[in-house]
């Protein structure tokens, strides 16, 4: 077998990137093409995504992959979940909000009047989250206008192919999609004033969506598909993230932290809706059984205040070090603590919550931050056990907060269970995984997809020192 190349898009939070991948004769691997920074950008009707410079960067990374490497054969597209883009006539009608924009509360309670959390939870199987589509869509000033809604990931697609469909791993997180058969749930959207009309039709990773437009082929030096992938982050992550049994939960740690195990059947209880736990769609009919703890956000949120003060970079890997160092206990506070999620002074609100026990040097501030996101890991596997009777036995933690040894270490200590740390990129390895399948250039169970991962990027080993 040949080795065979494809373009990964992945779209984070704080940061996007084009990647190659390659596969084929034992290798599985990435070549860093663009990275660029992303973020809430504040508008004068509340957060937005700079939608505009995200999607340039999304073709002048294409175009400089096609460059670096002829042989790429197609194109797959993920990012962060529930965010969308309307349209009319194929034009967008606004720049896609943020969903850490304020205004979801108002979704939340109109949404609550007209069907309750406990009625949701039994059709669309999913955490609440006050961002969660449904809501959005809710408060749409522009709804009445769109003809079609697209999640981030299918806007993408469909501004390079000029096909409008809907991802399923990322049409999950949406709420309208129901969590028994997969499909729309067209009763409850018309129930919340969003026309059936604007849900496009939903395709499974590896579906190929279409070809680049005749302009783009220009543009990036050649024609290829884009093909489906699961377009939700998370999904991807979870393809490329080394289970080798089903007692392995995974933690997708990056802004956020996402924590859980994989299921091949909902466990819709009253006591998994009560501990918030979701059933998002995974690759191959599988269910992403976890919960969202607030993840590495604290920490870059508490750094670009500091840097603001200072008025000058701050070296994460050297503050990392030393928070490690600290000796004495730290004081905790609840990670997931509603205070904590929009932008903003993160140190001060952290303060707030620890009051006259909030550390006073910037490592141990660092250091009760790790931890308490170590906490709420330990938390969330503990549930995610008793939940599904399941007896777990390790923990896979990938995506960036891999490389972050102090979390790791915190998040065996305070399990007691080992942490299997890595890939980094587990996102864009799953993404490049499902495109390389659908060619024929890859097993075809999930399985085999990541016997291949594990072998390819073998994992640290963290071990609980108490
Ligand atoms: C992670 C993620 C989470 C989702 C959150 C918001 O990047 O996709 O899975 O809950 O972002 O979309």
């Amino acid at each position: 077998m040949s080795v065979r190349a494809v373009a990964a898009v992945d779209l984070g939070a704080t940061s996007g990137r084009v990647m190659i991948g390659r596969i084929g004769d034992g290798r599985l691997d990435l070549e860093l093409v663009s990275r660029f920074p992303n973020g809430p950008v504040e508008r004068a009707d509340g957060l937005h995504w700079d939608f505009a410079a995200l999607y340039e960067h999304v073709v002048a990374g294409l175009a400089e992959a096609v460059r670096r490497e002829p042989g790429i054969e197609s194109i797959g597209i993920d990012s962060w979940a529930v965010d969308y883009g309307l349209l009319r006539d194929g034009e967008l009608l606004a720049e896609p909000f943020h969903y850490r924009d304020e205004r979801t509360a108002r979704g939340v309670e109109q949404v609550h009047t007209v069907a309750a959390f406990t009625e949701l939870y039994r059709r669309n199987g999913l955490q609440f989250l006050p961002f969660n589509t449904l809501y959005q869509l809710r408060v749409d000033e522009r709804l009445a206008e769109a003809d079609t809604a697209l999640l981030i990931p299918d806007l993408i697609a469909f501004l390079l192919t000029g096909s409008a469909v809907a991802e399923r791993t990322n049409a999950s997180t949406t709420g309208l999609l129901g969590v028994q058969d997969a499909e729309w749930d067209a009763a409850l959207a018309e129930r919340l004033g969003i026309p059936r009309s604007i849900l496009p039709p939903l395709v499974d990773p590896g579906a190929t969506i279409g070809a680049l437009r005749p302009e783009l082929v220009e543009r990036v030096g050649k024609g290829l598909p884009v093909i489906a992938v699961g377009s939700h982050d998370t999904a991807s992550a979870v393809v490329a993230a080394p289970l080798s049994t089903p007692r392995s939960a995974y933690i997708s740690c990056g802004t956020w932290g996402l924590v859980g195990v994989e299921l091949s059947a909902p466990v819709l209880t009253d006591a998994a809706r009560e501990a918030n736990f979701t059933h998002e769609l995974g690759v191959d009919g599988r269910y992403r059984f976890l919960h969202n703890v607030t993840g590495l956000w604290l920490l870059s949120e508490t750094v670009r205040a500091w840097e603001a003060d200072d008025g000058a970079p701050i070296d994460l890997p050297e503050l990392l070090s030393a928070a490690s160092e600290v000796t004495d206990a730290v004081a905790l506070f609840d990670a997931n603590d509603p205070s904590l999620s929009a932008p903003g002074d993160m140190p001060a609100r952290i303060r707030a919550l620890l009051g006259d026990e909030a550390p006073t040097t910037r490592p141990a501030f660092v250091r009760s931050i790790v931890e308490s996101i170590a906490e709420a890991f330990a938390q969330t596997v503990r549930t995610a056990s008793a939940l599904t009777g399941r007896e777990l036995d390790s923990i896979h933690l990938v995506g960036g907060g891999s490389l972050n040894r102090l979390l790791c270490q915190a998040t065996a200590d305070r399990t007691g269970l080992p942490v299997l740390a890595g890939p980094v990129e587990a996102t864009a390895l799953g993404n490049v995984l499902v495109q390389a399948r659908a060619l024929g250039a890859a097993p075809s169970t999930l399985e085999e997809l990541r016997a291949l991962v594990s072998h390819t990027h073998s994992p640290a080993r963290f071990t609980p020192r108490r």
